[in-house]
């Protein structure tokens, strides 16, 4: 399994894990970096130090209730930091679903593009056309403002693997490579908890066609709910859910704790080398 990324390619022969970069003032998990792009630069840098493997940039809040930011706002945060980490030995992704962003992200240096609108917005598909990054296509039902209200599913598994399988078709039909996906089913984008648990138990039945599986758990709130514990006290249980992603087929892991999910994920190769 392989994974073209802008100019990288990254061989998926062991877990990834992907360090989040916040932009936002008001980010979910209390490492908000505010509106100081010096603070955002040093903790992309201490993910970097941490391990990551890739680094998510975010400068619009996609957690529950969040209101959308505008796009001029958008751009003010994210491209001063992609400008700074140029050269970065990793790849960045760009967490955004506006195709403007898109576009001047993948100009600025971005090799990795991760919608949480699965490139659904219009022109989205179009923005990331002529480019070779990689694409992460993530299942949410709502939108992050109202979808934490009521969310409801028959068969949760079996319709986000349709919602998947029609987006990557729909990719594939406009001539998208397949080498250039990643799937992801949105843990906690219009879930309950049973939901996501449900989702994690069935994560490989996700892998349509083979593609690799992004897992994003970390500090969300369905941990809370098992733990009781407030967002900053969610490390541990994060790791916990981190491992089970693994076990059930995912390959990269959205992180804001890269060194503590890096330990885990050492133990987990070691593990998996003698089975
Ligand atoms: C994710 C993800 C993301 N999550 C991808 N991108 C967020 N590909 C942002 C809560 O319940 O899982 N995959 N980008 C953050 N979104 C949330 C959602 C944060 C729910 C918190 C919660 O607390």
């Amino acid at each position: 399994m392989m994974l073209k990324c802008g100019k990288f390619e990254l061989k998926l022969d062991r877990p990834l894990v992907m360090g989040i970069v916040n932009l936002t003032p008001d980010s979910f998990s209390g490492d908000g970096t505010g509106s100081s792009r010096d603070r955002a630069i040093a903790h992309a840098h201490a993910q970097l130090d941490a391990g990551a493997d890739i680094l998510d940039l975010g400068a619009e809040s996609s957690r529950p209730g969040a209101l959308p930011t505008s796009l001029d706002e958008e751009l003010d945060r994210l491209l001063p930091v992609l400008e700074a980490l140029q050269g970065c030995p990793v790849p960045i992704s760009v967490d955004t679903y506006k195709p403007a962003v898109m576009r001047s992200a993948l100009a600025a240096g971005a090799s990795m593009i991760n919608d949480i609108f699965a490139l659904r917005m219009p022109g989205a598909v179009e923005a990331i056309a002529d480019s070779n990054c990689a694409v992460c296509l993530m299942h949410m039902q709502g939108q992050p403002l109202t979808m934490q209200k009521a969310p409801e599913y028959g068969d949760v598994l079996a319709e986000v693997c349709s919602f998947l399988t029609e987006r990557v078709a729909d990719l594939a039909s406009k001539g998208v490579a397949r080498e250039r996906l990643l799937l992801d089913p949105g843990f906690g984008f219009g879930k309950t908890l049973d939901h996501n648990l449900q989702l994690l138990a069935g994560l490989n039945q996700l892998a349509i066609d083979g593609l690799p599986l992004l897992a994003g758990l970390s500090r969300k709130s369905m941990l809370g709910q098992i733990t009781g514990r407030s967002v900053d006290n969610r490390e541990f249980a994060s790791v916990a859910a981190a491992m089970l992603a693994l076990s059930h087929g995912a390959k990269v892991l959205r992180v804001h704790d890269v060194a503590a999910t890096r330990d885990a994920v050492a133990v987990w190769e070691a593990y998996r080398a003698v089975q």
